[in-house]
């Protein structure tokens, strides 16, 4: 046999030995290429930096680190750039669930055009970009149309190892600081604590008294939401979505204690923006 014809018949050898790919295989490959996102910036604050006419909308980021980019809804006001990561309007009659465990609230959730949580895993890498801090902003509104907001002019969690612990600064706006407590009926400050789930209990109630009811896990208390509890604490954006007229007087609503103690908000908004770090902050 001349060497190219054995060439030829190793070769064929080889490909004979290969386990056959089906088209359903080649399809998932090529829809898993086309399906790659390409970014448009490291997160929203970079896009408007960059062009501060780009229009409200969901563009495709990737914050340094992160492992692959990924779709967000980016708020272009006016004070713009901020990238929205929890949203929840009650959905047009059909509210998206927020009571969900710890890989759910970890991936994300939802649609980001509608109600979603971003994800912590995304969180996470938006709050740690080399030479910027980032800013956290909560838009509320309630049942009678009025609209409040909190800021805090530094935010990040800790990683996932230490459950994503809550690391705030200074609160300024018109809805009261409700994660830092206020001293609001004794209950704790939330700054400090680690995300609790239903099925990961990083709380600090073992148990906590409240009336006659002694209980260990407050995301069982407050309508199955994933959130940083303390004990629990008076935030809490993750609880049962209420229906105009019954909205009230619920512990597991929607909540944020130091502007509406006792109604069930109608719709929030969470949002993070990164500023960079001037030289002698840094
Ligand atoms: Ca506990």
């Amino acid at each position: 046999m001349a060497p190219v014809t054995q060439v030829s018949f190793i070769l064929i050898l080889i490909l004979l030995s290969l386990p056959p790919v089906s088209p359903g295989t080649l399809k998932r490959r090529v829809l898993g290429k086309a399906a790659k996102l390409e970014s448009q910036g490291n997160d929203c604050s970079q896009i408007w930096t960059d062009n501060p006419k780009s229009p409200s909308g969901v563009y495709v980021i990737r914050p340094e680190g992160t492992p692959d980019a990924f779709r967000a809804y980016c708020d272009m006001g006016e004070d713009g750039g901020w990238t929205v990561f929890q949203r929840r309007t009650g959905g047009n009659g059909k509210p998206l669930a927020f009571d969900r465990v710890w890989w759910e609230y970890d991936y994300g959730f939802g649609d980001v055009e509608g109600e979603h949580w971003l994800g912590l895993s995304k969180l996470y890498f938006l709050t740690h970009q080399p030479g910027t801090r980032a800013q956290l902003k909560l838009d509320l509104h309630n049942f009678e149309n009025e609209s409040r907001h909190a800021l805090y002019d530094s935010f990040q969690i800790s990683d996932k190892s230490s459950f994503y612990t809550l690391k705030l600064g200074r609160y300024s706006g018109n809805a009261g600081d409700s994660f830092g407590g206020e001293n609001w009926r004794g209950a704790a400050s939330q700054v400090g604590s680690a995300f609790s789930t239903l099925d990961r209990d990083h709380d600090s109630c073992n148990p906590c008294i409240s009336g006659d009811i002694a209980f260990n896990e407050c995301s069982q208390q407050k309508g199955g939401a994933g959130w940083w509890f303390s004990d629990c604490g008076v935030a809490n954006l993750h609880g049962d979505w209420h229906p105009e007229g019954d909205h009230k007087i619920w512990s597991s609503d929607i909540h944020w204690g130091t502007w509406s103690p006792t109604e069930s908000l109608k719709a929030t908004e969470m949002k993070v923006k990164t500023v960079v770090i001037a030289a002698t902050e840094a």
